[in-house]
C-alpha cells in the first residue's frame, strides 16, 4: 500500500446525508421515490422531467420544499471533510448531492464540485433569468409553485437541480480531469449508479489507493489490490478512523459548530 498521501478526494452520494434526516432515492420505504409516490408520478424520475415539470409542477416543489438549505444539519462525514480542508489536505470534494450540506459544512467553493446542481440559486425555465433567492424561499416555504418575475414571461422558475437529459454544470466538465491527480480517493454513501458521475472512481489513477465506505458494494471497487471496503455507516465509520487518527475531539467540535 502506497503511503505519504498528499491529500484525499471525495465521490459522495446521498447515504452521506441520510443520518441527517434527507432519505436517498431508492431504499424502499424510506427513499425519496417511495414517499413521492403519494403523488401519483407516472414514474417516480418523471420529477426529474423538464417535460413532466411543465405539465405539473407540484412534485418537484413538494421535494424542494422538502430538502430545501437550511432546514437539515450537516452530519460528521461532511465535517470530516471540511477537517481536511482546515488542514490543507483537501483536494476536491465531488459530491451528486443537492442538499448543500458540503456548503453548510464549510466545504470551501474552490474544492467543491456539485455535479448535480443545487438548490444555492434558481432560474426561469423559459427565459433563464434568474430568480432572487431570498424571495424563492418566502415562496417554497409557504409551499407555493414560483413563476418569473418578467411579466412577459412568466415561466415556471426551477431550482438549478440538474434534470434528465439537462447539461451537466460546467464546472463538473472543467473538474473531471482532477480525478487523473488524485492520490487517495475516499467514495462515500452511494450505490455509483448515475452517469456520468459514477465513472469517476474508475477514472481514479491505478496509483490511488479508492476507500468505499457504504452500506453496499458500489461499482468496480474492491477490484484494485489497493482498494479498500470500509461496509456500514459512514458517520460510525469516519468517527473510528478520527479516533485512530487522533482527530476525534476536533470533529466532535468542528461538528458542533455546524
Ligand atoms: P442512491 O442511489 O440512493 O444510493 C445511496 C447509497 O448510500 C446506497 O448504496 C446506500 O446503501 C448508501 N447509504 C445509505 N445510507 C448510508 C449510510 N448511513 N452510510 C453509508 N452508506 C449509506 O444515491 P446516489 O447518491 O448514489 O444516487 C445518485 C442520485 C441521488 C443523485 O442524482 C443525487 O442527486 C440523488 N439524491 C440526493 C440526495 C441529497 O442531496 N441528499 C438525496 C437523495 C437522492
Amino acid at each position: 500500500m502506497q503511503t505519504g498521501f498528499r491529500d484525499g478526494t471525495f465521490q459522495l452520494g446521498a447515504g452521506v446525508s441520510t443520518a441527517a434526516g434527507i432519505p436517498d432515492f431508492r431504499s424502499p420505504r424510506t427513499g425519496l421515490y417511495a414517499r413521492l409516490a403519494k403523488l401519483n408520478l407516472p414514474y417516480p424520475r418523471a420529477v426529474f422531467e423538464l417535460n413532466y415539470f411543465r405539465f405539473n409542477p407540484i412534485p418537484f416543489y413538494t421535494l424542494t420544499r422538502e430538502l430545501y438549505p437550511g432546514r437539515y444539519r450537516p452530519t460528521l462525514t461532511h465535517t470530516f471533510v471540511k477537517l481536511l480542508s482546515d488542514g490543507g489536505l483537501l483536494h476536491t470534494c465531488f459530491t451528486q448531492n443537492i442538499d448543500t450540506l458540503e456548503r453548510q459544512a464549510g466545504i470551501p467553493a474552490d474544492k467543491l464540485v456539485e455535479a448535480h446542481g443545487s438548490f444555492a440559486s434558481q432560474h426561469c425555465i423559459d427565459c433563464k433569468k434568474e430568480y432572487d433567492s431570498a424571495r424563492m424561499r418566502e415562496l417554497v416555504e409557504k409551499g407555493e409553485v414560483v413563476r418569473c418575475d418578467n411579466e412577459s414571461c412568466a415561466g415556471l422558475v426551477k431550482p438549478d437541480i440538474v434534470f434528465f437529459g439537462e447539461s451537466f454544470p460546467e464546472l463538473l466538465s472543467q473538474s473531471i480531469p482532477k480525478i487523473g491527480t488524485a492520490d487517495l480517493l475516499f467514495v462515500i454513501g452511494t450505490s455509483l449508479t448515475v452517469q456520468p458521475f459514477a465513472k469517476l472512481a474508475s477514472m481514479a489513477p491505478e496509483s490511488c489507493p479508492r476507500v468505499l465506505i457504504n452500506l453496499d458494494f458500489a461499482g468496480d471497487i474492491g477490484t484494485r489490490a489497493d482498494d479498500v471496503l470500509l461496509l456500514g455507516k459512514c458517520d460510525a465509520i469516519i468517527r473510528d478512523l478520527c479516533r485512530e487518527l487522533g482527530w476525534e475531539e476536533t470533529l466532535d467540535r468542528e461538528w458542533a459548530k455546524t
